[in-house]
Order: structure tokens, then sequence, then C-alpha cells
């Protein structure tokens, strides 16, 4: 029998007939032996590898179908817990992504003017000595700190290996444009109010891979569960929102905080569809219901909080018995005892004997002081369930019904990244981590905030190094001083940068090491980067494939697909490997890139540059590596006592015996080094609901700054408080009455921040971005279904597609991120024609605790437009141009080069 074995031009034509998902799911194989067609063909065995994907943040099972050394399929790994062999669009996309035409393969330096796209192929070796010399000339002229390293954080488990060059080399300033903007503020206000777990932070975060309760459906007591400015069905879809399909079946109850009506939207029986950016506002009505209506957990608030505890007003420190009573302890603090009607020091972890006050206002030695829990109340005082619909622009009844269910627990409220993405970022984590504190939903069965095991094996792998970084280099972080909560991850503030490098204040900013998308499709106000680019005088971008980014760049690195890459996976208390299955061209991993730039500095001089290849100046962190076997190979052997490729023969490897692992309670465990509790991981040993920590790292910089810093310009909050969206459309102002509709976005599930636009598959099911408008909006404004609009902020224009739905409030639009690989090598290299980034927001105010920027709750007006951008592919046969190239190498080349 004669196998069919089509050329490229036939497989296009019967694409055109099939539909191209059929066609090459069964011909992919054909494609890499077209010059045989008239061979009689020998059947190929099928080599199946596990690996994992990564083609967003999630950490899906996947099962590489290998047929003569190339990838034919893709399919989901039943054994990883967390997705029970459950892949999306996206992952399944991984085929056309490795096989991708447009793949950077080689280094290239330009060769014609910045962004004309001349390129010249050169060796790696000459590609990472012009970057080191270049690095070492400026850090001469300028200093380290004149250098700029970011990277892709959304989906990059790698992402220490930036923040470990930068240490190493000597500047502070690194960025990647999600932290302050994502997740940041999340992790930051759980520690500092839930405090230190087993892993170094846990959150209730679902397309983080937290809220680790719901993958327990079968046995779970949760019943109820608040998805808020999240929505795992589009983010986690073949994880977390799995899960959360399987507990609604099982009768959880579900509220969603979100403008938009989702998928998970749809099916919740409560949808508060909120204003965007007034989130806070929301949240301290629930907590005053809660007050109002008793609904906390009385019992754990009064014995495991530290709402009892007393607060000077004046300071707003909590007053410790060393305050009260000469000779007390500084670390002992005092509650108001309603028995002697006096302030007494309450030893941990309680004492019988006491009746403290859960509200109140009392005076001590003279001092005005309330409880915490007091200071809260008086907080959310003016967030009435009426006054809050007012704010949010939702129903009275809706809200209260909301909050029963939410009551009726146990269970959780997830927080997602929407409130990351405006300026009272941090507030929102603080509130929504209070929330489920007061209600007692912590470490119970049921609740989504837990101290599940840490099997040690997560990104902090690539350890930061700090040694190599002197406290005066330190101090230079552009926004490290006023954002002290940005220290927590370590990274500078993109907006402070940007003015540096325009103006050269206060210090000049002149080479630029990139690796991540498309940056001016992530970053906010993308025109406002221009400018500085321009005056940059070195950029390297490293990248599968070339973006908008690259037209601006002087060197070119190709970097590995993630079915090209090596790495250790932990779902809950397993370890995972995700491992190469195929090797293209030159690219390399990007944790290589960095360390090889890393080891040139040291041979051009850069004494720490060459230090850190020394183990023993290194100890007991890990040196630098010369390739990923070597990286790996480190930090398998010191956890596991084995290779890479050991564990990979174990895969799935239990970590840690799952009763271990899933802990329940962990703070009432006796520590045998004190006979006591062990309590939660603040310094009271209870969860800090009032924030008193926020001032302490306001002041100093502690407990997340590794070297004390000066004062920021005025004290952090330690509650929650709201402030109305900065471009308002209730205020009467000139700006809102031009731009009268609210902008916000969220996670379409077919594409990964700014990747995966050039897979003809994603691109054939979501061409173009869509704005949602309402029916009233869009009649208002001429718009009808299908049709292309202009959509203007202050900052830019673009054009978007109206997707006209009653699953949007009014008066607000929506739409997601986009470029157009198609169009990268016009003027607008992509980023200009349907970009909401052009649109946003990325200048004060910004969050005072850590420095965000509006990315949600702006406003913009809408007009129809004549018709779509020039040069944007909107029909399915436009995008072939970008089928699976047939001519790919595909042994397995040796991994680094
Ligand atoms: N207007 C607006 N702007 C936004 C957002 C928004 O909602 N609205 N969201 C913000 C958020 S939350 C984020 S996180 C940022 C994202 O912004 P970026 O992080 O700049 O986004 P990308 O680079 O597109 O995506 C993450 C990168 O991780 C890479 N990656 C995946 N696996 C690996 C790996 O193994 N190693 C390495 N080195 N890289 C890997 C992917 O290829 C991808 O390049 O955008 C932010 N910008
Ligand atoms: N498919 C896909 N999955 C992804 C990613 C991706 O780019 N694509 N990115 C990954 C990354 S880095 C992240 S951070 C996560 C994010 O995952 P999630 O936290 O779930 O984030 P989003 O979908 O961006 O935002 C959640 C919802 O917030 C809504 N929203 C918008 N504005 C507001 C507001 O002001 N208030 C409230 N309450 N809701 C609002 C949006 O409509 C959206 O449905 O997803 C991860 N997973
Ligand atoms: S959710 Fe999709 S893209 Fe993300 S890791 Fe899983 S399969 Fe890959
Ligand atoms: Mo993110």
């Amino acid at each position: 029998m004669k196998q069919l074995v089509l050329n490229r031009r036939q497989f296009l034509k019967a694409t055109a007939i099939t539909g191209i998902t059929t066609a090459l799911s069964g011909s992919v194989n054909g494609l890499t032996r077209m010059e045989a067609a008239e061979e009689p063909a020998k059947i190929a065995e099928t080599k199946i590898i596990k690996t994992c994907c990564r083609g967003c943040i999630g950490k899906c099972g996947i099962l590489a179908h290998m047929k003569d050394g190339r990838l034919v399929k893709l399919e989901g790994d039943p054994d990883q817990p967390m997705t029970r062999g459950r892949v999306c669009a996206k992952g399944l996309a991984g085929i056309q992504a490795l096989y991708n035409p447009n793949r950077n393969k080689y280094p290239m330096v330009r060769v014609g003017a910045r962004g004309e796209n001349k390129w010249k192929r050169v060796s790696w070796q000459e590609a990472i000595d012009t970057i080191a010399k270049k690095l070492m000339e400026v850090r001469e002229k300028h200093g380290a700190e004149a250098v700029l390293c970011t990277t892709g954080g959304g989906g990059n488990p790698e992402f220490g290996s930036v923040r470990r060059f930068a240490s190493v080399f000597g500047t502070p300033n690194w960025f990647e444009p999600g932290a302050q903007q994502c997740y940041m503020p999340r992790t930051l206000s759980y520690k500092m109010i839930y405090g230190q777990t087993e892993m170094w932070y846990q959150t209730t975060s679902i397309a983080d891979s937290e809220a680790h309760e719901i993958y327990f459906y079968e046995d779970t007591p949760m019943k109820s569960l608040v998805l808020w400015g999240a929505c795992p069905a589009y983010n986690s879809p073949s994880q977390g929102g799995r899960a959360v399909t399987e507990l609604r079946a099982r009768g959880v109850q579900t509220v969603v905080v979100d403008p938009r009506f989702t998928a998970d939207a749809s099916k919740a029986d409560v949808w508060l569809p909120i204003r965007p950016g007034t989130d806070v506002a929301l949240e301290l009505c629930w907590i005053k219901y809660i007050i109002d209506h008793r609904l906390y957990d009385e019992e754990f608030v009064m014995k495991w909080s530290n709402l009892p505890f007393l607060v000077n007003t004046r300071t707003k420190m909590c007053v410790r018995e060393s305050e009260i009573t000469p000779g007390g302890d500084s670390n002992t603090y005092v509650v108001w005892d309603q028995k002697t009607q006096s302030a007494k020091p309450l030893p941990y972890p309680w004492d019988d004997r006491l009746d403290p006050a859960l509200f109140g206002t009392f005076t001590v030695n003279g001092i005005e002081c309330k409880t915490g829990f007091q200071l809260y109340k008086e907080r959310c005082e003016p967030f009435t369930l009426d006054k809050t619909a007012e704010i949010c622009w939702l129903e009275t009844d809706k809200i209260e019904k909301a909050i029963k269910i939410y009551a009726q627990g146990p269970g959780g409220l997830s927080l997602g990244v929407a409130t990351d993405q405006n300026p009272q970022s941090a507030q929102a984590a603080m509130a929504a981590c209070a929330l489920d504190l007061m209600m007692g939903y912590v470490q119970k069965p049921g609740s989504l905030l837990q101290n599940f095991g840490d099997v040690k094996f997560a990104d902090s792998a690539v350890s930061p190094l700090y040694k190599f970084i002197s406290p005066e280099q330190f101090q230079k972080r552009l926004g490290g001083i006023e954002y002290k909560g940005a220290n927590s991850w370590g990274s500078c503030h993109n907006p402070t940068v940007l003015e540096a490098i325009k103006t050269g204040k206060p210090y000049p900013v002149k080479v630029w090491l990139e690796r991540s998308g498309n940056k001016l499709a992530m970053l906010g106000n993308a025109s406002s980067w221009i400018e500085a680019i321009e005056k940059m005088e070195f950029i390297v971008h490293m990248y599968m494939y070339p973006t908008s980014f690259s037209a601006y760049a002087d060197v070119l690195l190709p970097t590995t697909e993630w079915l090209e890459s090596d790495y250790v996976v932990p779902p809950l208390n397993m370890l995972f490997v995700r491992q190469a299955v195929t090797h293209t061209y030159e690219t390399m991993n990007e944790t290589v890139i960095w360390a090889k730039i890393a080891k040139r500095c040291g041979e051009l001089g850069h004494q720490a540059c060459k230090d850190a290849f020394d183990p023993e100046k290194t100890a007991p962190e890990q040196p630098y590596w010369n390739s990923m076997e070597e990286f790996l190979d480190w930090n398998c052997k010191k956890k596991l006592g084995m290779t890479f490729k050991e564990l990979a023969q174990k895969v799935p490897y239990e970590a840690m015996p799952i009763s271990k692992w899933r802990r329940y309670y962990t703070y009432k465990e006796i520590d045998p080094k004190t006979g006591k509790p062990k309590g939660f991981g603040r310094p009271s040993q209870k969860v800090e609901i009032y924030g008193e920590a926020f001032i302490t790292l306001g002041r100093t910089g502690a407990p997340v700054s590794p070297y004390p810093l000066p004062p920021a310009s005025k004290d952090y909050d330690p509650l929650p408080y709201f402030e109305e969206p900065f471009e308002s459309p209730l205020a009467d102002s000139e700006l809102a009455k031009t731009f009268p509709l609210v902008m916000t976005n969220g996670r379409l599930p077919y594409f990964h921040h700014g990747t995966l636009r050039n897979i003809p598959w994603l691109r054939e099911i979501y061409p173009v971005p869509e704005i949602w408008i309402h029916p009233k909006a869009a009649k208002k404004y001429g718009i009808s279904q299908g049709e292309w609009v202009n959509v203007e902020s202050q900052r830019g224009k673009i054009k978007a597609k109206a997707w006209v739905t009653e699953g949007i409030n009014p008066g607000v639009v929506y739409m997601e991120r986009f470029w157009t690989p198609e169009t990268l090598n016009t003027n607008t290299h992509g980023w200009q024609e349907v970009n909401v980034n052009v649109l946003s927001k990325n200048d004060a105010p910004f969050n005072d605790v850590i420095g965000t920027y509006t990315l949600r709750g702006y406003l913009v007006r809408v007009s129809k437009a004549d018709g779509p951008p020039k040069g944007v592919w909107l029909k399915p046969e436009e995008f072939k141009a970008w089928l699976p190239e047939p001519s790919d190498p595909t042994q397995l080349k040796d991994k680094e080069v």
C-alpha cells in the first residue's frame, strides 16, 4: 500500500477543502518527507514522550507522539493530578508553534537602520561576544545600573534567571510587565497578612496554580466559591477551570465578580458585573455586612487574628506590653480586657483568664487606642449596600445574595489578576485576604487558603545570588524606595525606568536586554516606550520568533519553544518534567543564554561574573551553569539525589506522600521546640488582618528588602481604602464627557499574552480582537454587530471589531491585548493597529505600596470606523502562510550550541 504523502502545495490545497485542523493532525508526518512522495512508505514507530506544556502559566501534563523524529501529535497526560489528561487549544497549538516557519532560527545582528528589518546571521559565539563587550563598555562609562534587563513573566518558570543575571552583573534594574500589574500585589499582601507558609507564599489565585483545595473535588466539603476578577474557564482551562467545573457539578455555589459575562459568569449563582476599578468599595461593603451581621468566625478572629489587639491611633502600630508595663515584653501584644476594664498583655497563644474586646475605643496611659477590628469597622462604615451599589454599578439585592452565598462556606474568595491592574492593587488583595480570614476560611477542609506542603521545586531553583549586588547598587533600583512592596520580587518600577531613559535622571539607562514576547503589546501606554527605545544605545531581543519589539533590536537571539525545553514541574505533591522532544535550528534555552553572557563578561574582566561560576564562591547557592543539563542536575541532585534524566524516568514521581502534603490546621500543630501551637508565619504568630506590617514596610523595607531602605514619601495604610478611579466616568469633567466609556481587559482562552498570534489554528478561531459593547451603547454610537470601530483614549487610537452583547455593563467596554505578526514588516510593526495597550495608562497615580498603574478602568470613546486596519488578516486562508514548516531538521541535535 502506498502512503498518502502530500507536498506542501498539495497540502495547502487539501486544508482548504477539509479544514486546517483535520488535515493537519493527520498529515504532519507526511510533511517532513515530501521529497519521498513516490517511495513506498516505511511504517514508522510512534514514540511517546511524557512532558508538560508551557503554552501558558499552567502545568498540564502532555504526551508527545514522535514519529521519525518529528512531533506529530499532542495529547493530555492522565497522570498529572491537576489536569487528569486535559489540554487546551493553546497547548495543542504547540506543534504549530514549534514548527512555525517564522521561528527565529539563528542569532542575527542588525545591518540596516533600526526598524528596517535587515539582518545578518552570526554565530552564537559572535553574538554573545558582541553583547558582553557592549555591556562592559556601558558599565565602564555609566555604571552597571545603565543596563536594563526584562523578561516575560506570566508563564515563565525561569523568570529567576533574569533576576540572577541582573544581580551578578550588578544592575538593580530588571522588570517584567506583570509583577506590579500581576500577582505581586497579591503575593505581597497575603504574605504580610496571612504570613509565610510552607511555600514562600500561598494565595487563592487559581490561574497561578494555587487554591489547591479545588483539585480535591471528590471529597472537599467546600460549599461556595467566589471568583473575583478571575476566570479560570479561560485562564486555566484544563487545570483550575476544569476543577471548578467539577466543583459546580457537585453543588458548590459560585459568585462571579466580573464586568463581562464570561463562561464562569454564565454558570454562576450570582454574577456581579462590577464597574472596573471599584472592587475595593465592594470588598469593604462585604466586610461591613459581615461585621454588621456577625457573620465572621468569632472564635477564630478572637484567638487567631490580631483584630482584638489594641492599636495606638497616633502611631498606627499595635501596642506592646513594654509600652504599658515597665520591663514588659516588646513582642507581646496588648488587648482590652472586659473583665477588668483595663489593657492587658495577651501571651501567645491565649490566656483564658482574659475576656478581650473585639471592638471599641479605649484610653491607655492617656493614649487613644482602638482594636484592629474597630479600625476595620470604621473604615467600612460608608460602604452600605445601597451606597456600594451606586459606586459599583450593581444591584443591592444581588450584592446581598452574593455575600450570603459566600458566608455559607466553607470556601473562599479566589482573587484574580483584575484588581492587580489598577492603583488599588495592594488594597484589593489586603481586603480579599482579610475577608477569607475573618470568615475563618483558612486551613480547614473546604477552604481555599491552605498551607499544604512545598515540594521545593519552584523557580526559586534559580536563586538571586544577592550577595553579588552591593547595598549601594541595590538602593539605586528605579522606584525601589517609593514602592517598597516591589522588593518582594526584587523588580524595579517600569514607569520610573521609562522616565530615566527619556531624561537621563536620576541616571542614564543605555542598554536593554529583553527576553519575552512583545513588550509593545504588554506594557501600558505602548507608544510612550518608542521615544525611550529610540534613545537606547543597544537592544537585544531573545525570543522564539520575531515580534514588534524585534523591529527595534540590534541583536536577535533564537530561544527554544517549550517542546524543546527541559524543566522540573511540580503539580501538587508530585514532580513531573518538561522535556525536549526535539530541537530545531540553533535555538537555545534562555536560561543558558543569560549564563553565557555572564560567563563572557567574566572573561572580559567582570569579577562578580567570574566568581558566579565558582562553586566555592557561590555556596550554598548554585554556581552558574554552562548547559541546561548542568543547571537541572545540580538542583535535582541536591533536592532528590538523582539527575534530571533519572527523574524523567521516574515520572510521575511522588515528591511527598499526599498525607504529609495535604495537611489541614497546620497552625494548631504543636511545635516541639516551644510546646506551643506553630501558629501562622507572622511575628505575632496570628494572622495580621490589621496590616501593621505595611507601616514598617513603608518606613524600612522590612521584611521584603534584603537591605534597609530610607522611608517612602508617606506611610502605607495598614487597612484597605477605596479611591475613585483617576479617569472616572462619574466625574463632571471634560475628559469624562469626551471619553465616556470605561475600558477593561481580560484573558482570551486562545492566546497566552502576546504569544500565539502566529498560529493558524488559533487565528482561525479568533482572527482579530473584539470590543464588547452593550446594545444601548452601540445604538448610541451608531455601531452594529461585527462592524469595525475606532477606539480612542487620551493616549492613542486603535481599531477593533464590535461584539454587541448584553454581557457587559452599558457604561463599560472590554477588549484583550493583540498584535498582528502579519504587519510586522510595515511601518506599524504590528503593534499599532489593534493593541489595547496603545490606550492604557502607565503614569501616576500609582499604587502607593507597589507602584501599579492603570491597565483596566480608564476612559475611552468609540466610533464607527471605515473598515479593518490595513494589512491585518481576517480570513482562515490568510493564515496558511504560517502552517508548519516541512523542512525543519527533526533530529535531536546538541541541546546547547
Ligand atoms: N492591558 C493589559 N496589559 C497587560 C495585562 C492585561 O491584562 N491588560 N496583563 C499583564 C500581565 S498579568 C502579564 S503577566 C504581562 C505579561 O507580559 P509578558 O510576560 O511580557 O508576556 P509574554 O512575553 O507574551 O508572555 C510570557 C512569556 O513567557 C514565555 N515562556 C513560557 N515558558 C517559558 C520558559 O520556560 N522559559 C522562558 N524563559 N519563558 C517562557 C512565553 O513564551 C512568553 O513569552 O502582561 C501584562 N499586561
Ligand atoms: N488563556 C490565557 N490564560 C492565561 C493567560 C493568558 O494570557 N491567556 N495569562 C496568565 C496570567 S499571567 C495571568 S495573570 C492569569 C490571569 O487570570 P485571571 O486572574 O483569571 O485574569 P483575567 O482574565 O485577565 O481577568 C479576570 C477577569 O477579570 C475581569 N475584569 C476586568 N476588569 C475588572 C475589574 O475591574 N474588576 C473585576 N472584578 N473584574 C474585572 C475580566 O473580564 C476577566 O474575565 O491568566 C493566566 N492564564
Ligand atoms: S492550560 Fe493549555 S496552554 Fe496552559 S499549560 Fe495547560 S494545555 Fe498548556
Ligand atoms: Mo500575569
